[in-house]
């Protein structure tokens, strides 16, 4: 289709950007990071969302060289916020059939002299589908870096709980279906945002509640427990200087 010859010249035409998206303390609603979401401005379609063009970008062997880009740019933007300032970053799971990832990573981290320790990668369990070997040995090589891995879109899934413990994750990721039902349903979403924070606090595992647009959805995530809360309540994924300036001014 013209969509994938399109996508094989966005990145060189500057077609591609990153909007970065606030996460929040939910103790005190200070920004802690920034989630960096991959956005297309397509000359003639406009914006192509990226469940549309990231499985195109998958499909012709793309998702190498955009994903490349998207971590020099993600790292290159954090570079510029303060210290306590994290900036998490989707991979796709083709992204770990590459093995020059890890030197990828380092290299985006050294150029813009980022510590490994403000980068949050976030994954989800189709990284663990297909049995790499490879996949969990790079894991690790990125870990012993000290960059920490996010599991996203936690709950929607195949619902294995085996990866939970192949992987170490510092950090879970519960999907918005949970969280935009809490304050609403029979009390079925609380239970499972409840019974996700009990199991990632006995794995040693973080938090964070996506999607939270009202504010009864934080305080009810917040009651839950959940370390950091994500969603439009506390803004949308934005462009980089607003971001930046959003930190700017909290120094
Ligand atoms: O920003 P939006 O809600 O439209 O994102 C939709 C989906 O696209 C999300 O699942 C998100 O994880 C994915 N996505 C956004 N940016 C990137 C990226 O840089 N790389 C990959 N692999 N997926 C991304
Ligand atoms: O799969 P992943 O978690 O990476 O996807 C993040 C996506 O969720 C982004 O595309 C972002 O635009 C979207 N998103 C973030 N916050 C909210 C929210 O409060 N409500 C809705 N509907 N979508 C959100
Ligand atoms: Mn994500
Ligand atoms: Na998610």
């Amino acid at each position: 289709r013209g969509l994938e010859r399109d996508l094989a010249q966005a990145l060189d035409r500057g077609e591609l950007s990153l909007a970065f998206q606030p996460i929040v303390e939910a103790s005190d609603e200070r920004i802690v990071g920034f989630e960096a979401l991959l956005r297309w401005t397509h000359p003639r379609l406009g914006n192509v969302p990226p469940a549309k063009f990231v499985p195109v970008a998958e499909d012709t062997g793309q998702i190498g060289r955009i994903g490349d880009w998207v971590l020099r740019e993600a790292c290159a933007w954090a570079a510029r916020w303060p210290d306590d300032i994290i900036v998490s970053v989707n991979l796709s799971a083709l992204q770990f059939d590459d093995a020059n990832l890890p030197r990828t990573i380092r290299r985006a981290l050294a150029d813009n002299r980022l510590a490994a320790s403000r980068l949050e990668l976030e994954i989800t369990e189709s990284v663990f589908l297909k049995d790499r070997p490879a996949t969990t040995a790079v894991i690790a090589r990125l870990k012993a870096l000290g960059v920490r891995f996010a599991l996203d879109d936690f709950g929607t899934g195949y619902s294995s709980l085996g990866y939970l413990r192949k992987a170490e994750f510092s950090r879970i990721k519960i999907d918005r279906s949970f969280v935009q039902r809490a304050a609403t349903d029979a009390g079925e979403s609380t239970a499972i945002i409840q019974a996700i924070v009990s199991l990632a606090t006995s794995l040693g595992m973080a938090t964070t509640a996506e999607g939270t647009e009202t504010r009864a959805e934080f305080e009810a995530c917040r009651a839950l427990g959940c370390g950091q809360i994500q969603g439009y309540l506390f803004g949308r994924p934005m462009p980089p200087e607003d971001a930046t300036a959003l930190v700017a001014l909290k120094v």
